[in-house]
């Protein structure tokens, strides 16, 4: 049966890159990539040559914050207009000067066009004679991201074959990883030899990123922020917009929201990976199974001839597993109470293999054919995974061990960079802060409280930058969309516990920066916006090797600026770089431009928050 069509991104070139496929998103997003193109050559010239004026190259909500960054070197106020379509001037005023940015490296001036509510589409900001990318004002502005950074995870989803009526005909495979040859996993994966024993059907789930491993750290925080989404907007009465038949997945109809249909492809497969009673570790989670070398670029997941290898099993990834099914016990409790209880059992099981090996801890040193996925510090995910428990369950033993955690009181459980897979404890506290629970009134409060302070050190961090990105200057590290993404989320959480605008304004304006208001004006979401990252680090969607493979599909988030420059490719076109504009929009730049299930997922979280705004 034919499928009805989603709202498609309406924004810029959005339109064809999914309906039309591969062929016309690279014509239509005529704007060169790598580097040569007009945005890196802009932007290394940046302070001799004020010339920008940054946008969300989207656009903004009409009653939302709407704000630009115009790069210029002079320091008395300019004038800027903002026109229509039709090229008239809806409205029009004088920048504010603000000065050095030590984050770009730029000197900026900030537009304020927020007072204006008419909505449309082709809107320009003209600053100096500089004219901005066009961009849309109008309420339903992120129901197509909502949709598309959703449907990434389908699209990533391993030991299934992905269907051309869901995901276009330049987006279909056969299923990857389910022991057809030339594969060789995943469905009898033998341990590292040495190191753990066992072979284990680990079939499904959903590819990392770029790569083709699957690592229980990373899935659980994942999954877990996609339920978080799901619960949230629940909360805020918004559920339908991710219920059944919002999204493209094979499970369209089947009377369970969609969202939940597909974060459940990968809780299944977290489960698969947790050690079956009578063995030896039982209840623990693998780390994780991937490649037992480092494939090429491009590789197909069904084409991957590479032995996999499950790798011994941790402390960190049986949290993870145990915080993520603790929450699927909740949230489907209400839609499939037989796999919610498997959920919980999963869980308890879990907890207690933790708690019973609370030091077994995945070494940095094991990065070969995947990533190490290492933590040294596992007590911010005993916290979380407690947290889950307790708000679930409401058993004591559970409120004991969040109490009495450290985590629970430190005053710097959230830092700078939000948190990470690496760094639990905030979701410790959002739970706490949002899921009715049993903990005494004023500890509550205490807790609430600290997410709202967080969320009050991302709002400086933005109010003193040139492009209010909620990190600091010395954040720009790998994934640093992800930890912006996940600060956006934070704030947003504030904004439900508060309801003080300025919240919603920082979360807002954290899509700003995704979407184009940045030093380099560039929107880091595939098909979103005139000049949009599409040749990010992937084996499939390998458009720039081969031509015959796609670009990635829209909605795909760029891991974005990283000072560190830790692949060849960054090494060669981006030294000196300021931190900010450390992107290059290149498939072999994997420490700036690779994509993954962690940073899609706080987008897909943020794009919902904000189609509920509209
Ligand atoms: O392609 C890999 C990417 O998915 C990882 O994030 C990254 C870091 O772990 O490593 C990439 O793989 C490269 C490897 O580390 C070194 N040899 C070249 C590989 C392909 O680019
Ligand atoms: O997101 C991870 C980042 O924090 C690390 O610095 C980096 C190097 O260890 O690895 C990143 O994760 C990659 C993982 O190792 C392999 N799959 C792709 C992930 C995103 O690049």
């Amino acid at each position: 049966m034919p499928l009805p069509l989603l709202p498609r991104p309406r924004g810029a070139r959005a339109a064809t890159a999914l309906l039309t496929g591969a062929l016309l998103l690279i014509s239509a997003q005529s704007a060169p990539a790598g580097a040569d193109s007009p945005t890196t050559s802009s932007a290394a010239t940046a302070s001799a040559a004020p010339s920008a004026v940054q946008v969300n190259q989207l656009g903004y909500l009409p009653d939302g914050p709407k704000r630009a960054t115009v790069v210029s070197a002079s320091t008395t106020a300019l004038a800027w207009q903002l026109r229509d379509a039709a090229g008239r001037t809806t409205a029009s005023g004088t920048t504010t000067v603000r000065g050095a940015d030590a984050a770009s490296g730029q000197s900026a001036h900030l537009v304020d066009f927020s007072s204006y509510q008419g909505a449309g589409t082709g809107y320009t900001l003209t600053v100096d004679g500089r004219t901005s990318h066009p961009f849309d004002i109008r309420a339903n502005l992120y129901d197509g991201l909502r949709a598309d950074a959703m449907s990434f995870f389908y699209q990533q989803r391993s030991g299934i074959p992905i269907e051309a009526r869901l995901a276009g005909a330049a987006y279909a495979r056969p299923a990857g990883h389910l022991g057809v040859a030339p594969n060789r996993g995943d469905t009898a994966v033998p341990c590292v030899s040495g190191v753990c024993d066992g072979t284990r059907d680990v079939r499904g789930g959903w590819y990392d990123a770029g790569d083709q491993g699957k690592y229980v750290v990373n899935g659980g925080l994942a999954v877990w922020q996609l339920v978080n989404s799901f619960e949230r907007a629940k909360r805020s009465g918004h559920a339908g917009a991710l219920g059944d038949s919002t999204l493209r997945v094979p499970e369209r109809g089947n009377g369970i929201p969609d969202v939940l249909d597909e974060a459940r492809w990968e809780l299944e497969f977290l489960m698969r990976m947790q050690v079956p009673e009578g063995k030896r570790e039982a209840g623990m989670a693998y780390h994780k199974v991937h490649d037992a070398a480092w494939t090429g670029l491009p590789t197909r997941p069904e084409q991957d001839a590479e032995p996999r290898e499950l790798h011994a099993p941790s402390t960190a990834a049986t949290l993870n597993l145990a915080a993520a099914a603790a929450q699927c016990a909740r949230v489907y409790a209400p839609y499939d109470a037989a796999f919610a209880a498997r959920c919980l059992d999963s869980a308890r099981r879990a907890w207690a293999a933790a708690r019973a090996n609370p030091g077994v801890l995945a070494p940095a040193s094991d990065s070969t054919g995947g990533g190490a996925y290492d933590d040294s510090e596992v007590g911010d995910e005993f916290y979380w995974a407690a947290a889950e428990l307790y708000a679930t369950t409401g058993e004591a033993s559970y409120r004991d061990a969040v109490t009495s955690s450290p985590y629970h009181t430190a005053s710097d459980v959230f830092t700078p960079g939000g948190f990470s897979w690496q760094g639990t404890g905030p979701l410790g506290r959002i739970v706490l802060a949002t899921v009715r629970n049993g903990l005494p009134a004023a500890d509550l409060a205490r807790v609430r409280a600290s997410v709202v302070s967080a969320a009050d050190g991302r709002l400086s961090a933005m109010a003193g930058q040139g492009y209010a990105v909620p990190l600091p200057a010395d954040g720009y590290v790998w994934g640093s969309n992800g930890q912006v993404a996940n600060n956006g989320t934070v704030m947003a959480v504030a904004y439900e516990l508060t309801k003080q605008r300025r919240y919603r304004t920082g979360a807002l304006e954290t899509l700003d920066y995704l979407l184009g208001r940045n030093a380099l004006g560039q929107s880091y979401v595939t098909g979103y916006g005139e000049h949009a990252s599409q040749n990010q680090h992937h084996r499939f969607w390998a458009h720039q090797y081969d031509a015959s493979l796609p670009n990635p599909p829209a909605g795909s988030l760029a891991g974005g600026a990283n000072a560190g420059l830790q692949d060849p490719v960054a090494q060669e076109k981006l030294p000196g770089c300021a931190p900010a504009a450390c992107y290059i929009d290149d498939i072999g730049s994997y420490s700036t431009n690779e994509v993954a299930i962690n940073w899609n997922a706080p987008l897909a979280w943020l794009a919902a928050f904000a189609a509920e705004r509209g």
